[in-house]
């Protein structure tokens, strides 16, 4: 029986050697070392053996068990090892390569929609502004009239920096701060779009990012009415998705504007998606940046770009704008 088991294991691991893919290893290993492969069949033999020879037996069967296991595992290891290397091979990027009749890259796709989105704005006599993405808590929080413990700081997931007082720094969560920024510098009339990239402490997932856009519009004006804010978002919505595009506000709350609401686009096929923020600016946010509320009156939106983008290209999942896979890119 020794005998038997020798050759068998002689056989199993020249037959280990030469496998020539991962499923004819499978396959070997089921025949030889598996629970109903023919080790085992001797291991059931056994019983009818005389204790001195179950012995020698179960130790030629352990010996044979090892050799085998060794060879198939090395041999696993070799066609792995082989498997990456021709993956490799077949997907390999020469990135030094100009390729001749192509462009060598473009435009990332949410930079291409700030681009046209300053664009649009720009053709209808809006100016546009940028702000610090790393802010203070009197413009991303107090200036627009979120209170210091009001539950609305809580909307928005903070990331906070350590530098000055605790709290007191932050990665900007929106950009309606570039708003204050504005006011605070330039007198109305005010016709400012602010483009740029917000964090929150999210967890991403396909419609979230911690690392998002937004477009900021601020209008601040004489007899600036909710009409001329309906009517801008809608014309806006057309300029930029086409016909077939419409969008619909919903009452919201947002501490700096009032009334506020929510603003939704439909899609051809009648789905909504939540684009962002409106509403008339808060008399007490013009009062904050030296503003007469009773002389002028505005408006503001807030916009996420990348799902903007996504929307526009079909894309149903935002963490594909962070990917690295030309693949992916090479489709825009
Ligand atoms: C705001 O950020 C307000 N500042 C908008 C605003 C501006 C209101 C001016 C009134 C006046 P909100 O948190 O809802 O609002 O975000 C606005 C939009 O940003 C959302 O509708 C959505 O399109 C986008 N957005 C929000 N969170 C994420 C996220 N984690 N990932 C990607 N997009 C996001």
């Amino acid at each position: 029986m020794i005998d038997e088991i020798r050759v068998l294991a002689g056989d199993a691991v020249a037959r280990a050697r030469a496998a020539g893919t991962l499923d004819d290893l499978r396959a070997l290993e089921a025949e030889v070392v598996g629970k109903k492969g023919a080790l085992a069949g001797f291991k059931r033999r056994m019983g009818s053996l005389d204790p001195d020879q179950r012995r020698h037996v179960g130790q030629a069967l352990n010996a044979a068990q090892w050799e085998v296991a060794d060879a198939l595992g090395a041999r696993r290891d070799e066609l792995d090892q082989a498997g990456r290397r021709s993956r490799l091979e077949r997907e390999r990027l020469d990135l030094t390569e100009v390729r001749a009749g192509r462009d060598a890259g473009h435009i990332h796709l949410v930079a291409q929609v700030i681009e046209e989105l300053e664009d649009t704005f720009v053709g209808l006599g809006f100016r546009v502004a940028e702000g610090p993405e790393v802010e203070d808590d009197w413009h991303n929080f107090s200036a627009l009239n979120f209170g210091e413990h009001h539950p609305a700081r809580d909307m928005q997931d903070t990331f906070f920096v350590d530098l000055g007082a605790p709290g007191e720094v932050v990665l900007r969560t929106h950009t309606s701060p570039v708003q204050v920024r504005v006011m605070e510098c330039q007198p109305p009339p005010i016709y400012t779009v602010m483009p740029g990239r917000v964090y929150r402490n999210e967890a991403a997932d396909a419609t979230h990012l911690a690392v998002f856009h937004q477009l900021e519009c601020l209008v601040v004006d004489r007899g600036i009415t909710f009409g001329h804010m309906a009517g801008t978002i809608d014309m806006f919505t057309k300029a930029f998705f086409g016909e077939g595009f419409s969008t619909r506000l919903r009452p919201s709350y947002f501490p700096f504007t009032e009334p506020s609401a929510e603003v939704d686009v439909r899609r051809p096929d009648g789905s909504w998606l939540e684009l962002g923020g409106c509403g008339m600016v808060h008399p007490n946010v013009l009062a904050n940046c030296g503003i007469d509320p009773e002389e002028w009156s505005g408006f503001a939106f807030g916009f996420g770009l990348d799902r903007l983008a996504a929307t526009r290209h079909g894309i149903t999942d935002l963490r594909d704008f962070l990917s690295t896979d030309v693949r992916v890119l090479e489709q825009f």
